[in-house]
C-alpha cells in the first residue's frame, strides 16, 4: 500500500534478481484505462530494466477488473512463470465498488493459493480518480513498478524452492 512514507516505485535495485529468461504474463483491465495503461507501462519499464525480454512478456486485456480472475486463471495455464493482474476500481455512489473489490481480490487470492504460479495483485482501489493518479505514476509512485519487482522476486523464489 502506498503511504506518504512509502512510494510504490522506491525499492533497493540490488535486492532484485536478474530477470533475464523470466516469462511474465500481464492481464490488464480496460476500465479506467488512463490508470491501467499507466500501471502497465510502469510494469513493462521495470521488467525491462531488470532483464526481461520483450518476447517473454505476454499482455492481454479484459473488460473490467472482475474479469481479471478469469484472465489471470487462463494466463497462468500458458508458459509464463508469473501473472500480474492490473486493474483500477474507483468508488462510486453504490455498493458495486465493494462487490467488485471483494470479488476480484478473493478470486485472485484463491488463484494464487491453488496453482503453482505466482499471481501478483495489481488492483488499485481508491475513493476517487486523484488517488488513482497518485498511484499510477503520480506522487506516490507507480504500482506497476511494485508489481514487476514482486513478480521477479516471486519467480526467483519459485525457482529456488522447486529446483
Ligand atoms: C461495473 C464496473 C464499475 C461500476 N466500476 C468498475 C471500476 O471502477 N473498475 C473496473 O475495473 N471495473 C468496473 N466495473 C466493471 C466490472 O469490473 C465488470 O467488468 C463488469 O461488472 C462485468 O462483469
Amino acid at each position: 500500500m502506498a503511504t506518504k512514507n512509502h512510494n510504490l516505485s522506491d525499492y533497493d535495485i540490488n535486492s532484485v534478481p536478474d530477470a533475464n529468461g523470466m516469462k511474465v504474463g500481464i492481464v490488464v483491465a480496460e476500465w479506467n484505462e488512463n490508470i491501467t495503461g499507466a500501471l502497465l507501462q510502469g510494469a513493462l519499464d521495470t521488467l525491462y530494466r531488470h532483464g526481461v525480454k520483450e518476447q517473454d512478456i505476454h499482455v492481454e486485456t479484459v473488460p473490467g477488473s472482475f474479469e481479471l480472475i478469469y484472465g489471470a486463471t487462463q494466463m497462468a495455464l500458458t508458459d509464463v512463470d508469473a501473472v500480474i493482474a492490473i486493474g483500477c476500481v474507483i468508488r462510486g455512489d453504490t455498493p458495486h465498488f465493494d462487490y467488485i473489490c471483494q470479488g476480484t481480490t478473493q478470486g485472485l487470492a484463491q488463484l494464487n493459493a491453488t496453482q503453482s504460479k505466482p499471481v501478483i495483485y495489481g488492483l488499485i482501489t481508491t475513493n476517487d480518480m486523484q488517488q488513482a493518479i497518485d498511484r499510477a505514476g503520480g506522487k506516490l509512485g507507480n504500482k506497476g513498478d511494485e508489481c514487476a519487482v514482486t513478480a521477479i522476486k516471486m519467480i526467483a523464489l519459485s525457482r529456488k524452492l522447486n529446483k
